[in-house]
């Protein structure tokens, strides 16, 4: 349950985002991909490395995915169900890994908003994130 403080939080960062989906999607990935290496495995059918143009467009797609759960964040399972199972059946993501994505799009925030992602703001986006990633964990229980 989100409070109407958080949902306005939440929504404010997400303004904010939305002009650069593609290309903080793409440093959030391309972070994901230098500081925790073992993620790379899951894309072996990409180019992964530094500056890779098909890791940036997949972290765009990743990053209108998490804004169209965060336009409703009261029925983000069902915005998300058919990507919870696609992560579940077909990718088999381990869903570690997502905590770990969290926290690289949580750091890119933060390197393009320093003074919008306040602790409060910080806070609000984290759960949303978690909110998020137990959604496409789901599948796996
Ligand atoms: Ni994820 C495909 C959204 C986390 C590995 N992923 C997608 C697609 C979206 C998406 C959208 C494209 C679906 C399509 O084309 O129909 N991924 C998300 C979201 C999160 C997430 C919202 C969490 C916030 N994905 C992760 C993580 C990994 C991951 C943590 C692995 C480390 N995703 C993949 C892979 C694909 C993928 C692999 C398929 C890529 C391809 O095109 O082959």
């Amino acid at each position: 349950m989100y409070s109407t403080t958080e949902k306005a939080l939440i929504a404010s960062i997400w303004e904010k985002v939305m002009p650069h989906t593609e290309q903080w999607g793409g440093e959030a990935l391309e972070r994901l991909l230098a500081v925790f290496p073992q993620t790379k495995i899951y894309f072996k059918h990409m180019n992964t490395c530094p500056g890779s143009a098909a890791i940036r467009a997949h972290g765009g797609k990743v990053m209108k995915a998490i804004g169209s759960a965060a336009g409703d964040v009261d029925n983000m399972a069902s915005t998300l169900s058919s990507l919870s199972e696609l992560h579940a059946y077909n990718l088999m993501v381990d869903p570690t890994n997502f905590k770990l994505l969290s926290h690289c799009i949580l750091v890119v925030l933060a390197n393009h908003l320093p003074s919008e992602f306040t602790p409060e703001a910080h806070l609000a986006f984290d759960k949303f994130l978690a909110s998020v990633a137990a959604i496409l964990s789901h599948k796996y229980r």
